[in-house]
Parts: C-alpha cells; sequence; structure tokens
C-alpha cells in the first residue's frame, strides 16, 4: 500500500514532489531549512542586545538608521530592547530548539531507522511543516507593526501580556500576533506529534521489535507524547489570553487594576492562572528540546567509541522516567510567585529528583566511551560537547531546584547561564551533531571534517565564554531583562559584559565556518557511500543521499539489535540491524 503510495507521488510534478510534499524526507529537509532560517534570525538579535548591553550607553550610531525612533540617538529604548529580547526567546525556543531536533531530523529519520517507506500520516506531515511556517511568518510580522513586537518576553505574563496598549509599547497588535502565532505552532507541533506516535508505534518493519529501536527513535517517540500533551495546555492558555485581550473575559486579569491611571475593566481573574498553564507546559518543552539529543548523543557515541551502548534499557527507562517527571516539576519556576513554601517543598523534591536520571544517562555514555576505539569525527565532538555542557548547565540547575537559592537568583543573569548552557547550547550542539553525522545521507556528500573540527573547537571555547562568566553577574545581583546597566552597583559589571559581547560576537562569526562548510559541501563535497560511518541502523543500508522511495517498496527485515559494534573483525567490526539491501562503505 505505501510503496504504490509512494510510487504515485514520484509521478507528481514539481510543486508536488519538492515543494507541497508529502514525503517524509523532502519535509525533514523543509523543517531543517526553517530552523537555519530562524537561529540565523535569533542570533542576530542576540548580537543587537549584547552591543547594547556592551557599549550602549553612548549610542550606536548605526542603531539610529536601523531602528528609527526606537533608538534615538542611537540609545534602544528599554521597551524595544524587550521587544527584542522577546522575538529571540520565543524564535529559539520554538523554532530552533522544538523544531530541529525532533522535526527536521526525526521526520527524515524515524521512517528510515524503523524501516518503514514512509511517516503514517503523510500528508499531515506536510500540513505540520507549512503550519509551521505560517507560525513563524505570523511571528515575524510584528516587526512590522506599528509598534512592534510585545514586550512581555518569551512567557508573556499577564497582567502585562493581556491588558492591551495603556501597558505598554508591542500590547497591541504586537501582543495578539504573537498569542496567534503560539496558537498556530501549537497546531502544527501537535499534528507532527500524533504522527510520529502512530508511525512508531505501528509502522515499524518485520523484526523491529521494541528493543531493537535505536534509542534516537524512543527520544522522538517519548517527544512527542510531551508534545502532545503539553502543547495541548499551551493551546489551551494562548486561546484563554487571546479571549481576556479582545473579548473582555477575565482569566488572567485580577479585579480594580490600575494601568497607565486607568482602572482596567477586567474582573476577577488570576495571573498566577496563567503561570500554572504556561509552565505546566514550559518545563515539559526543556526536555522536549533536550530529549533528541539524548536519543542523538546515545546513537553517535556508540558508533564512534565501537562499543555497544552501556545499558540500553536503562537508558530508555530514565528517559521515560524524565518525561514523566517533567510534568510534575513546573512550580520550580514560580517559586518567588508567592506560593506557600510548602509547595516550594513540594515541586522542590521531584526537581531535584529529575536530575537523577540524567546523571544516571551521563554516566551510561561515560561508560559507554570507556575502553572504546574512539574516532574523533567532529559528530562525536559535537557528542562530547552535549555531555560537557549539560553537566555544567545541569550542576547550576540543582542549586535553583532549592527555592531559598532560587529566591536570591531568580531574576538574575544567573538564570540566563543556566538555561543557556542546558537548553540553548547543549541542545544545539545535538543539532550540530546531527547535522555532521546525517549529512552525507541527507545530501549523498560528506561536510568537511578538517572545517567541522574548527567549528567545534572554536564554538566549545566560545559558549563557555559567553554563559560561564553570567553565573558570577548573576551572583553579583546582575538583573536579568535589563536594557541598561544604569545602577551605580552595576558599574564593576561593564567589564564582564564587554568580554561577554565579544565572545558572543566571536562564536557568531564562527558559525560562518559551519554555514560555508554546510553549503559548500552540499555541492562540492566528497561523495559519501551508503555507510561512511560503518554505522548499524537502517538508514546506512540504502544508498546516500537517500532514494525518494526509500527501500524501493522492500521493506527491511530487521535480524539484529541497534547497537552491535566492537565484534568481527578489524575491517569489519559491526553487524548491520538487516544485511536485506547494501551493507558497508561503498
Ligand atoms: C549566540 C548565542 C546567544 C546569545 C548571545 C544570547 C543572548 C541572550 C540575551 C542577551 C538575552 C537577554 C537576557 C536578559 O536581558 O535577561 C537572552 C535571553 C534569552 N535567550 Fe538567548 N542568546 C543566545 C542563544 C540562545 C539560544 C540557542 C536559546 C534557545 C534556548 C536562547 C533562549 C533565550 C531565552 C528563552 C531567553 C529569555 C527570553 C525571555 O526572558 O523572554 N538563546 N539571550
Ligand atoms: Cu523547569
Amino acid at each position: 500500500m505505501n510503496s504504490s503510495r509512494a510510487g504515485k507521488e514520484s509521478r507528481r510534478g514539481f510543486l508536488r514532489t519538492y515543494v507541497f510534499s508529502t514525503n517524509h524526507k523532502v519535509v525533514g529537509i523543509q523543517y531543517f531549512f526553517l530552523s537555519l532560517f530562524a537561529v540565523v534570525v535569533g542570533m542576530t538579535l542576540s548580537w543587537i542586545m549584547r552591543i547594547h548591553l556592551a557599549w550602549g550607553a553612548g549610542g550606536i550610531s548605526g542603531f539610529q538608521n536601523l531602528f528609527g525612533l526606537n533608538a534615538p540617538g542611537g540609545v534602544l529604548t528599554p521597551e524595544y530592547y524587550l521587544s527584542l529580547l522577546t522575538l529571540h526567546g520565543t524564535i529559539m525556543i520554538f523554532f530552533v530548539l522544538t523544531t530541529a531536533p525532533q522535526n527536521a531530523f526525526g521526520s527524515y529519520f524515524l521512517p528510515l531507522q524503523i524501516g518503514a517507506e514512509e511517516t503514517a500520516f503523510p500528508v499531515l506531515n506536510m500540513l505540520s511543516f507549512w503550519t509551521t511556517l505560517i507560525a513563524l511568518g505570523v511571528l515575524l510580522s510584528t516587526l512590522f507593526v506599528s509598534d512592534g513586537p510585545p514586550i512581555s518576553g518569551w512567557t508573556a505574563y499577564p497582567p502585562l501580556s493581556a491588558v492591551g496598549r495603556d501597558a505598554g509599547p508591542g500590547l497591541a497588535a504586537g501582543q495578539n500576533l504573537w498569542i496567534i502565532s503560539l496558537g498556530i505552532f501549537c497546531i502544527g507541533a501537535m499534528m507532527s506529534a500524533l504522527n510520529f506516535i502512530v508511525t512508531f508505534i505501528d509502522m515499524r518493519c518485520q523484526g523491529m521489535s521494541l528493543m531493537r529501536v535505536p534509542l534516537t527513535c524512543w527520544a522522538w517517540f517519548i517527544t512527542a507524547i510531551l508534545i502532545l500533551l503539553s502543547f495541548a495546555v499551551l493551546l489551551a492558555a494562548a486561546i484563554l489570553l487571546l479571549l481576556d485581550r479582545n473579548a473582555g473575559t477575565s482569566f488572567f486579569v485580577p479585579a480594580n487594576l490600575l494601568v497607565s491611571g486607568k482602572i482596567d475593566p477586567h474582573a476577577g481573574g488570576s495571573p498566577l492562572l496563567w503561570q500554572h498553564l504556561f509552565w505546566f507546559f514550559g518545563h515539559p518543552e526543556v526536555y522536549i528540546a533536550i530529549l533528541p539529543g539524548f536519543g542523538i548523543v546515545s546513537h553517535l557515541i556508540t558508533c564512534f567509541s565501537r562499543k555497544p551502548i552501556l545499558g540500553y534499557r536503562v537508558i530508555l527507562g530514565c528517559m521515560l522516567a524524565i518525561g514523566f517527571l517533567s510534568f510534575v516539576v513546573w512550580g520550580h519556576h514560580m517559586f518567588v510567585s508567592g506560593m506557600s513554601p510548602f509547595s516550594g517543598f513540594l515541586f522542590s523534591i521531584p526537581t531535584i529528583i529529575i536530575s537523577l536520571p540524567s546523571t544516571i544517562v551521563t554516566l551510561l555514555w561515560l561508560g559507554t566511551l570507556w575502553g572504546g576505539r574512539l574516532h574523533f569525527s567532529t559528530a562525536m565532538m559535537f557528542c562530547l560537547g552535549f555531555i560537557s555542557t549539560f553537566i555544567t548547565g545541569g550542576l547550576s540547575g540543582v542549586l535553583l531546584a532549592h527555592p531559598a537559592i532560587d529566591s536570591y537568583l531568580h531574576a538574575t543573569y544567573f538564570v540566563v547561564g543556566h538555561f543557556h548552557m542546558v537548553m540553548g547550547v547543549s541542545a544545539i550542539f545535538g543539532i550540530f551533531a546531527a547535522t555532521y553525522f546525517w549529512f552525507p545521507k541527507m545530501f549523498g556528500r560528506l561536510m568537511s571534517e578538517r572545517l567541522g573540527a574548527i567549528h567545534f573547537g572554536l564554538t566549545f571555547v566560545g559558549v563557555y565564554c559567553i554563559f560561564l562568566p553570567m553565573h558570577v553577574l548573576g551572583m553579583e545581583g546582575s538583573p536579568r531583562r535589563y536594557a541598561m546597566l544604569t545602577d551605580d552597583f552595576l558599574q564593576s559589571t561593564v567589564g564582564m559584559h564587554r568580554f561577554i559581547t565579544i565572545a558572543a560576537l566571536a562564536t557568531g562569526a564562527v558559525q560562518l565556518v559551519f554555514l560555508f562548510n554546510l553549503f559548500w559541501s552540499m555541492f562540492k563535497g566528497k561523495r559519501a557511500g551508503a555507510n561512511p560511518w560503518n554505522a548499524t541502523s537502517l538508514e546506512w543500508s540504502i544508498d546516500s543521499p537517500a532514494p525518494f522511495m526509500s527501500f524501493h517498496g522492500e521493506l527491511p527485515v530487521v535480524c539484529c539489535g541497534p547497537y552491535e559494534y566492537g565484534d568481527g573483525t578489524e575491517e569489519r567490526d559491526f553487524v548491520m540491524q538487516s544485511n536485506s539491501v547494501g551493507s558497508g562503505d561503498q
């Protein structure tokens, strides 16, 4: 049935084949480029913020030309800084960290790795991409409405986000568009999650029993469940917020609120309700960003250590435990919201517990590396970078899990350092590792390993230079979301802020090496054989680049587990999951 469907597709015209395609590989590549575009925009915004923080006080002439009234004399208004901040956070969290690891690589490789010709609902797959693209368009359109993007941050707390124009710039049309964009994004994310779940359960080929599924696929599957459960709540919350703003309801706005000298007409809602709904989504969201990375790192380090993975079932159990626990810790984002100390305690305990499965997985990764014949490909180095930054970011998380410590550090740069380290950098390293590893399968050529090593080395040093000092700034009391360091006690931090900005600009420049490598290798890279890394999973048993119909209608039959490395001879120390198609290099 599938093969005839895919066959029909290959006879369709250009538009249906490459643009409005239902082929999971085309959709995966479309998602990949969507998040590549998004990350470039998000990074550019962060540079503007960083330059402003470091040297903004005297005015920067280019800013006046770029932002007009939003930067009189070249100094960004505090409100416009917040607008850019909101856009930066929203783009990075949703359109980069949710989209690339799960949708780009998941759409492409989940069906291949479980031996399916397609996803279960190819049309849904196509629709989910286009929905996500529309959501990005709506979000970016806030840059062009009269009072710009909202100033309420990526968490959009009411009352600020609910009471409209009177509360500040960006809170009229901009905030409406922001909410609509998020709502559309939720719908796209849920469509794709549903598709992933059914594909995983229903479409595994013969012999692909649950314990033979690569950990990457398990990670995409668990992440899909988290997406379905948490984005549903965010969608509902977004609709309620939209109603509060435009239909006179009062879910989130309390009575008798004085806004810009006027009594707000809303009555009887609770701003805390939004915080609960938002973080019930928001905490699972950080695991949505990182779990696919868990799968990718597990999958790659065993290949580049030439050893079976240590504790397949334990890693799987830990990922399931993390998935479950991520739904019961949301209150740790609200320690300072005035919740009772008892509630704080109840949220603190599972937060500390959730670090246990994370630690176990990390130790199992180190155990897998131990005694292996390590091959330091660029993909492998990014996996090691992932482990390093995950430990660094995780450790500061354990500190923040204590309400007493969090109360002091919550609104400071310590938190900015923490979440950038763990979700920004770790998750992005997972994306880089996946890109270098699967590029040959997606584009039929190899990326330059020399440029890759340069890219990794400089990026690794760079991110530590950017985000470690932020912890120190936080402990010194530097507040986050401030556009300028005007208070006396902040003057002593100017030097460190400048250092961070220089590091951020330099690390950003290093990404040009990656972009060059990516596009140059697509056309000029060395041609890749079917299995350049001598890996075992099914995607490596077909040609590179993967043909339009991956298995030509003849689904593979799986005979072995996913990580049978290290047995056999020097030249061939691995057993592929299926020998039914091609195997080995060339
Ligand atoms: C080149 C790398 C990056 C730099 C230099 C950077 C810089 C910044 C800066 C300056 C802020 C504002 C902090 C404040 O004033 O409180 C910020 C906020 C934020 N960034 Fe980044 N960022 C980078 C990458 C990322 C990535 C990859 C993510 C994805 C997780 C991310 C997510 C966020 C979030 C969620 C916020 C908070 C937004 C809010 O509070 O509404 N950033 N970043
Ligand atoms: Cu959390």
